[in-house]
């Protein structure tokens, strides 16, 4: 637990015309390069393992661990692919960072690369943030001008190319198998696991994908070591992760911090809630990890303790929602999105979605009756565990963790009549 902010990724922001390559060298950039080629690639996996990074992408799982799945005896070629495509409802960290310091992403998928011995790596960025895609590819062109990406970088004789691959705008094609679909040319849709990317990924080959915060931490941890990393965040949970604030507070944005320090600390470091107004309930990582209530406000943000309090740590965003807000109709538009998202492959989604909206838009406009509780409660039974992939199981996570917390309020729209809340008083989803 700890009360500083910690900028590493985040600490060139400010930094005059940050993205540019001028700027990112003036401030030692790309000096990681020449230390990893140093290593060997064995190496540079066993430093990241060591540094205990997790996936910034919202699973958590240990990047070192996944870097060494790469079966170096397989003859295909193998590929880094970073994903860019983030859409995961209040999630804005990566955008952020690609569009203030993409050459430490560049410089990360470098480093990323040699470590697993691919010559090829793209970022599939999401489709509909041009300016994003602009800005990559821009730094991209300048690290080829520089000698940072092509052939025999540095005189090391290793050879990276690197493409900026823009996808078409689906959420689902942030889950990585569907990823791989969209790269490939083909509709989004997941493929079956396993074969894991790793093993079998794009073109059949072995392929890594990562969050872009995962490969930009990189950099920093071939710097500084794997001890520097892992001495920060908590036990399980190593380093520092950027958390993104939305919503009724002060000062909405990114803030850089160890991984296990508390939403009340954040909300401190962000100016507190918006005058006048408290806290009624928030998300860890997105709409799809279940609402937590004030009563979780000093829950180490790490991984484990906040899957204690019975969500998801997910891509650290965090929306916070004040007492102005119907916690009914706030779940009804995330179910909207996931209705809207469904890629239609597998069925408990496809149609549970449509009737989630249906039963929640009836008990928002204060129709239906208390059985429609259960009946929601019973469709989410049916689609979580049941799904073919994260999305179906995220979508019921709003609507039972609001259920859980938040039960009177459901109820109040039936006694009511509809939303007991003046909606002019809500700034939520304004
Ligand atoms: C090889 C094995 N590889 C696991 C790899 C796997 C993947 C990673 C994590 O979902 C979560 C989801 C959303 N051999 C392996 C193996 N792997 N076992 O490890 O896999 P997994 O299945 O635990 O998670 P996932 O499919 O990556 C991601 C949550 O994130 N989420 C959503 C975020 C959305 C965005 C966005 O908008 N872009 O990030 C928010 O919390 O619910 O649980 O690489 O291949 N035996
Ligand atoms: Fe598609 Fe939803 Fe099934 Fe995932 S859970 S495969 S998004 S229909």
């Amino acid at each position: 637990m700890t009360d500083t902010l910690t900028p590493v990724l985040t600490d060139n922001w400010d930094a005059d015309r940050a993205w540019t390559l001028a700027s990112y060298e003036e401030r030692g950039g790309y000096a990681a390069l020449d230390k990893a080629f140093a290593m060997t690639p064995d190496d540079v996996i066993s430093t990241v393992k060591d540094s205990g990074l997790r996936g910034r992408g919202g699973a958590g799982f240990p990047t070192g661990m996944k870097w060494g799945f790469i079966p170096q005896d397989n003859p295909r070629p193998k590929y880094l692919v970073v994903n860019a495509d983030e859409s995961e409802p209040g999630t804005c960290k990566d955008i952020p960072l690609m569009m203030a310091s993409p050459h430490t992403l560049v410089e990360g998928v470098i480093v990323s690369s040699y470590a697993i011995r691919a010559n090829t790596a793209f970022i599939y960025v999401r489709g509909e943030v041009l300016h994003v895609i602009r800005r990559l590819q821009r730094a991209v062109q300048e690290a080829y001008l520089a000698g940072h990406l092509g052939k025999n970088i540095h005189g090391s004789g290793y050879d990276l190319d690197l493409i900026v691959h823009a996808g078409a705008g689906a959420y689902i094609c942030g889950e990585e198998t569907a990823l791989l679909e969209g790269l490939e040319g083909r509709r989004g849709q997941p493929r079956l696991r396993p074969p894991f990317p790793a093993v079998a990924g794009l073109y059949a080959s072995p392929t890594v994908i990562n969050n872009v915060e995962s490969i930009a931490s990189v950099p920093s941890i071939i710097t500084n070591g794997a001890g520097w990393f892992a001495g920060m965040g908590t036990e399980k949970s190593n380093g520092f992760g950027i958390f993104s604030l939305s919503g009724h507070v002060t000062r909405p944005g990114q803030y850089e911090a160890p991984l296990g320090i508390t939403l009340r600390e954040l909300i401190d470091l962000a100016g507190g809630m918006r005058e006048g107004h408290e806290l009624k309930f928030w998300t860890p990582g997105g709409s799809s990890t279940p609402l937590l209530t004030p009563e979780h406000l000093d829950v180490p943000l790490d991984f484990e303790s906040v899957g204690a309090a019975g969500s998801m740590l997910g891509t650290r965003a965090l929306q916070l929602f004040d007492e102005t807000t119907c916690v009914v109709r706030a779940v009804l538009r995330w179910t909207e999105f996931y209705k809207h998202e469904s890629c239609g492959k597998c069925t408990p989604c496809r149609e549970g979605t449509w009737w989630l909206t249906q039963t929640l838009a009836r008990l928002e406009k204060g129709q239906g009756d208390e059985a429609d509780l259960d009946l929601l409660l019973d469709q989410c039974d049916n689609i979580l565990g049941r799904s073919f992939c994260a999305l179906g199981d995220g979508a019921t996570s709003p609507i039972s963790s609001s259920i859980q917390h938040f039960r009177d309020e459901y109820l109040a729209h039936l006694t009511h009549g509809g939303c007991p809340f003046d909606p002019a008083a809500s700034t939520a989803f304004a």
